[in-house]
């Protein structure tokens, strides 16, 4: 018998083809970096052997881990297939009619192969399109029977799996990540009594107060339609138009020009509800609830400069850092809480809880924690799960109800509606990341890409022939809307309108703005400057100067001074006397408000390193941060091993110009003439440093290292002339490292800030 390779001369072996490269299997462990340099799982530098690369899955406490094997494939040792699984002898070359002849169209091989490909893509989100998900855990404190009768909440220590998706609004699928923009933080509870979706952000308010108003809102804020520009911004003309025409957005803007806007981390921001929903239970009493969630690692930003220079060096940054904040073990964790309050309550507060562009402040109704959840599992696959994710307002469940807020009821609609062209049809509950744990029997049936098999004659309800089954479930078991109260006859009319309160826009706009740290103003009014600075026609630059009046005169005072123009006439309110505000400080508004639990876990630092340095300083500084879950990294002129004054082995995992400085969140300089000589010699060096400080993030400077702020420009103290506690100055590496880790945590040291920038 004739070998293959003979019976096909020309179509040689598959290693001859790509050359010796492809024969020659990976290396296991075979990383740049140390492994023991880098926290456990990391994916800094890929093991062969890790589980993302293989085909394992991560061990994660997580019951929907058991739904999805199912769906998992596994390849190991496996030949090549088509989709119908016949064996692929060569998947290299295409059927021709003789070596030089023409492709014949026979070829279901290939067809196979290309018009799979070709259906590849499927249409984006129409916004949140950029997003990021992790599994995870949902764990309730306590039983809130008293409150609800909604599974993850009847006892204490209930754990409900949960996949959690983060995302932009207005960029497209492969945009930045540190746009200036609301945050989505959609989270799907699959709990005992099917999927619970809480589809939030990170900004409590929206723009708007009906779903009618939000293609125009979408539309305003995407890019232009001429000329598809600019990619994730709100900092153009027809933004700023819509939103200067639509004072109820005012209490929004504040939010959305502040610092929460650019996060630093999926793991350092608050998620919200937004609308005010309703807890049922099981007596069938309700009361209205609105959620928060509260990151553990507390609340973070960036800086604007910051954020502009992340999106060019690593546009990936939010979702890199979720995925290896999990691969290494620094699980993102929240706190969900509860405000409570009554109907009747809620009629006697200022504004109306119906109103989608307010908050109830935690000062007239605090927040009760009720459970903490935990991210701690990536996903397998990018796009079966965090692309095919399908999350729905109106996925609730027993114990839970909506309110009557008409952007909810928008929104109940617009989920189903929008997944039905997206995912192809209307059997998109079956893809395994939105099918839920609990058991779904129904008479529903067919449609594209049906899934399940099912069996008998009856499609239908009521029945005898299959036992009357499935049978409804009545009211202990299954879904009962509350009966919600309408008040009078004038709503019970059909009308076009809105109520009352809705038409006060500026009290709360107010209250956010007053409730900041001077630094945020700052930042606030330096986000207006900008944003506004890009728009072309000054007409709406002043409408919304002359909007802002009414929120808050110092910052339009301020924005106005910054856009070089005279404050114009206050726009005249639709409301003159609306009533006195129970809350005018809400210091809980501002982010440092929540500084977190102290941890540094997570944080990445660079490590300055050159031929030369000493290197015994900078190895227990990096010893000490990994102790602490923090991510060191040793930074050079060129990646690879660094000859050390002194001997000690440094492998550098990272070089100047790959990883630029704005990258990290603290910076160490070492110690050792030479190599703070050979690190001079590199003007990355210096940028470097300056961005660390301009970004006011901690610095430590080992011995002859401080050389090398002073010619960078770096002053030694403040503004103010008080010393910089973020600048730390030290010969011993051990007490250097202490201070450091003391000044991590503290974060961001905006006592540095002027405005404009001195270094
Ligand atoms: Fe959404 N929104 N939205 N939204 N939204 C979508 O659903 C919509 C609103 C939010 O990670 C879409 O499947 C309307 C508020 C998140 O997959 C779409 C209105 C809040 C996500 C849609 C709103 C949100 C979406 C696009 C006004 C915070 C991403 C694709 C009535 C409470 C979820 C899709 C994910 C996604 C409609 C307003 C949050 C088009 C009509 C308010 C986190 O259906």
């Amino acid at each position: 018998t004739q070998s293959l390779a003979e019976a096909f001369p020309f179509n040689a072996t598959k290693a001859g083809e790509h050359g010796m490269a492809a024969g020659m299997k990976p290396q296991p462990g075979a990383t740049a970096v140390p492994r023991s340099r880098l926290p456990t799982g990391s994916t800094l530098s890929e093991a062969q052997t890790s589980p993302k690369v293989g085909t394992t899955a991560a061990a994660g406490r997580n019951a929907t881990i058991g739904a999805l094997e199912r769906v998992r494939v596994d390849s190991t040792g496996q030949v090549l297939t088509t989709n119908q699984g016949v064996a692929i002898a060569d998947n290299q070359n295409s059927l021709k009619a003789g070596v030089r002849g023409p492709v014949l169209l026979e070829d279901f091989i290939l067809r196979d192969k290309l018009t799979h490909f070709d259906h590849e893509r499927i249409p984006e989100r129409i916004v949140h399109a950029r997003g990021s998900a992790a599994h995870g855990y949902f764990e309730c404190y306590e039983a809130l029977t008293e409150l609800t009768r909604a599974a993850p909440f009847q006892e204490a220590g209930k754990v409900t799996p949960v996949f959690v998706r983060f995302s932009t609004v207005a960029g497209e699928r492969g945009s930045k990540d540190t746009a200036r923009d609301v945050r989505g933080f959609a989270v799907k509870f699959y709990t005992d009594e099917g999927n619970w979706d809480l589809v939030g952000n990170n900004i409590p308010v929206f723009f708007i107060q009906d779903a009618m108003k939000f293609p125009d809102l979408v539309h305003a804020v995407k890019p232009e339609p001429h000329h598809a520009m600019p990619q994730a911004a709100s900092a153009h003309d027809t933004f700023w138009d819509f939103v200067s025409l639509m004072p109820e957005s005012t209490h929004m803007l504040m939010w959305a020009m502040s610092d929460r806007a650019i996060p630093r981390s999926y793991a350092t921001m608050q998620g919200f509800g937004v609308h005010t929903y309703r807890m049922v239970n099981a007596e069938g009493d309700s009361v209205f609830v609105k959620f928060h969630w509260s990151p553990k690692a507390g609340t973070h930003s960036l800086t604007w400069d910051e954020a502009v220079k992340i999106s060019g060096a690593d546009p990936d940054y939010h979702r890199r850092d979720l995925w290896e904040r999990i691969e290494g073990g620094a699980y993102p964790e929240y706190e969900l809480a509860i405000q409570v309050f009554t109907e009747e309550q809620a009629n006697g507060f200022s504004f109306d809880v119906l109103d989608a562009t307010k908050i109830v402040p935690e000062e007239l109704v605090p927040l009760r924690p009720i459970g903490r959840m935990v991210l701690n599992r990536n996903p397998d696959n990018f796009f079966a799960e965090t692309e095919q994710v399908a999350y729905c307002t109106a996925n609730i469940i027993p114990g839970l109800d909506f309110s009557n807020d008409p952007l909810l009821a928008g929104r109940i609609h617009s989920y189903v509606d929008t997944q039905i062209s997206r995912l192809g049809g209307p059997n998109f509950h079956e893809i395994p990341i939105n099918s839920p744990i609990a058991q779904v029997h129904n008479n529903q049936r067919d449609g594209m890409h049906r899934q399940a098999i099912h069996r008998g004659r009856v499609a239908y309800e009521p029945n005898s022939l299959a036992g009357g089954c499935p049978f409804q479930a009545g009211a202990t078991q299954g879904f009962v809307s509350v009966a919600a109260r309408l008040q009078g006859k004038e709503e019970q009319a059909k009308v076009r309108a809105k109520p009352e309160l809705f038409a006060e826009h500026y009290q709360q706009a107010t209250l956010f703005y007053e409730s900041q740290s001077p630094a945020e103003q700052a930042h606030i009014a330096a986000a207006f400057r900008f944003e506004l600075s890009k728009v072309t026609v000054p007409a709406i630059r002043q409408r919304m100067v002359a909007s802002l009046r009414n929120a808050s005169e110092d910052l339009a005072a301020k924005v106005a001074q910054g856009l070089n123009m005279p404050l114009p006439e206050p726009m005249p309110r639709a409301v003159t006397d609306p009533p006195k505000p129970e809350v005018t400080q809400s210091p809980a508004l501002s982010l440092l408000a929540r500084p977190g639990d102290g941890s540094i876990a997570g944080r990445k630092v660079a490590i300055l390193v050159a031929d030369g340095v000493a290197g015994a300083g900078v190895t227990a500084i990096h010893e000490a941060l990994f102790a602490r879950g923090a991510v060191p990294r040793f930074a050079a002129p060129r990646i690879g091993p660094v000859q050390t004054s002194d001997g000690v082995a440094i492998e550098a995992d990272v070089s100047l110009e790959n990883e630029p400085g704005f990258l990290f969140d603290a910076l160490v300089l070492p110690d050792g003439e030479a190599g703070v000589d050979a690190l001079a010699a590199d003007a990355h060096t210096f940028e470097f440093i300056r961005d660390q400080y301009r970004h006011c993030k901690p610095l430590l400077a080992l011995g002859a290292g401080a050389a090398l702020l002073e010619k960078a420009g770096v002053p030694s103290s403040l503004p103010s002339g008080e010393p910089d506690l973020g600048l730390i100055l030290e010969a011993d590496a051990d007490a250097g490292a202490k201070k450091f880790i003391h000044a991590m945590a503290h974060h961001r040291y905006f006592e540095r800030e002027t405005d404009p920038p001195l270094v």
